[in-house]
C-alpha cells in the first residue's frame, strides 16, 4: 500500500503531459449522489433482485409493469440526484486536456448535468424511452402510464437502456473502442469492473502501455506505472487530481 498522496501527485504528474484521455466510469461515480450502485451489499440495486430478472429482455417479457415501475423509480431518483464533485472534476478535466473521451456505464444523466460533453452511453440511458414497434427514441412520455405507449404509433414503449443479452450501441461501443487504443491515459472510475464488453476496456488500454488508473473501494492505493490504483471515493480523490 502507497503513499495516497504519492500516488495521486505521481499520477496528476502524468496527467499534466497526456494528449488523449479516455474514462470509463460506473456506478461508484454516482453513489456520492445518493444513487445506489448495482453490487453494495446493503443498498445495491441487485441485492433486491437478480438482473435476469429486471435488466433484461425476458424480465421485461415477463412483467414489463414491473420493469417499467423500476426504471421509473430509478428515473426520479436520478432526477432528483445532483452532479456531486467528480462530476464536476470530469467536466473541469476535459477543459485542461488537449482531448478527453468520457464513457459512461451510467444510465443517470449526471455526468451531462455536471457539463462534460459528448459523453457516450455504452449503456443507455434512463431518460429515453424506445418505441418497441419502430424503434423512435422518446425523451418525454407520459410518466403517470404504468405502461407507457409511443406517442406516435401507440405501441409500447421500453427504457432506452442495454440489458444483459443485448448488444451495446454500436457505434457508442466503436467510440469507446477507438479512444481505449488510441489514448495515453485511460481512468477507471467507480466501476467493479464486472460488466463486458466494458470492462475490458481498462485491460485493452493497458495491453497498449497507456498510464491507467484505476479508482475504486477495492482497489488498494498504489503506483506500478503505468498501472495506479487508487481506494478512495472519487468525489474526494477525483478534485484533487484534476487542481
Ligand atoms: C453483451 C443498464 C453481447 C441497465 C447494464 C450470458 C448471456 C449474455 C451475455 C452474457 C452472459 N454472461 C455474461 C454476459 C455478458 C454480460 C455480462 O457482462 N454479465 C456480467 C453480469 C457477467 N454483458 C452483457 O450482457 C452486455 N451485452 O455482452 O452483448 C452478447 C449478447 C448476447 C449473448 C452474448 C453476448 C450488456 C451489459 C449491459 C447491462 N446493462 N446497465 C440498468 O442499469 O438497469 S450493466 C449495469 O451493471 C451498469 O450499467 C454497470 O455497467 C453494471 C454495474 O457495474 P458498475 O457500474 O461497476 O457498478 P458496481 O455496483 O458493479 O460497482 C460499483 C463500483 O464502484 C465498485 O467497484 C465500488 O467499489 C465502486 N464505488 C462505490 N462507491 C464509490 C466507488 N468508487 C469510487 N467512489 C465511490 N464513492
Amino acid at each position: 500500500m502507497d503513499n495516497l498522496d504519492t500516488v495521486i501527485a505521481a499520477f496528476a504528474n502524468r496527467l499534466r503531459l497526456a494528449h488523449h484521455v479516455a474514462v470509463l466510469t460506473g456506478a461508484g461515480i454516482s453513489a456520492e449522489s445518493g444513487i445506489p450502485t448495482f453490487r453494495d451489499a446493503q443498498t445495491g440495486l441487485w441485492s433486491h433482485f437478480d438482473p435476469e430478472e429486471l435488466a433484461s429482455p425476458a424480465g421485461f417479457a415477463r412483467n414489463p409493469t414491473l420493469v417499467w415501475r423500476w426504471y421509473a423509480e430509478r428515473r426520479v431518483k436520478a432526477c432528483a440526484a445532483q452532479p456531486n464533485p467528480a462530476h464536476y472534476a470530469l467536466a473541469k478535466l476535459d477543459k485542461h486536456v488537449p482531448r478527453l473521451t468520457l464513457i459512461t456505464q451510467n444510465i443517470d444523466g449526471l455526468h451531462q448535468r455536471a457539463g462534460s460533453r459528448n459523453v457516450i452511453e455504452l449503456h443507455g440511458s434512463l431518460h429515453r424511452a424506445r418505441c418497441m414497434a419502430d424503434g423512435s427514441l422518446h425523451t418525454t412520455w407520459d410518466y403517470a402510464e404504468e405502461l407507457p405507449h409511443c406517442p406516435d404509433c401507440g405501441a409500447l414503449l421500453r427504457p432506452d437502456v442495454v440489458w444483459f443479452g443485448e448488444m451495446l450501441p454500436q457505434t457508442a461501443l466503436e467510440k469507446a473502442w477507438a479512444a481505449t487504443l488510441d489514448c495515453d491515459i485511460f481512468m477507471s472510475i467507480g466501476t467493479s469492473g464486472v460488466v463486458e464488453p466494458a470492462a475490458s476496456l481498462p485491460r485493452i488500454a493497458l495491453s497498449r502501455n497507456a498510464t491507467v488508473l484505476i479508482l475504486n473501494l477495492e482497489q488498494q492505493t498504489a503506483a506500478r506505472p503505468p498501472l495506479f490504483t487508487i481506494n478512495g471515493k472519487a468525489g474526494e480523490i477525483l478534485p484533487r487530481i484534476v487542481k
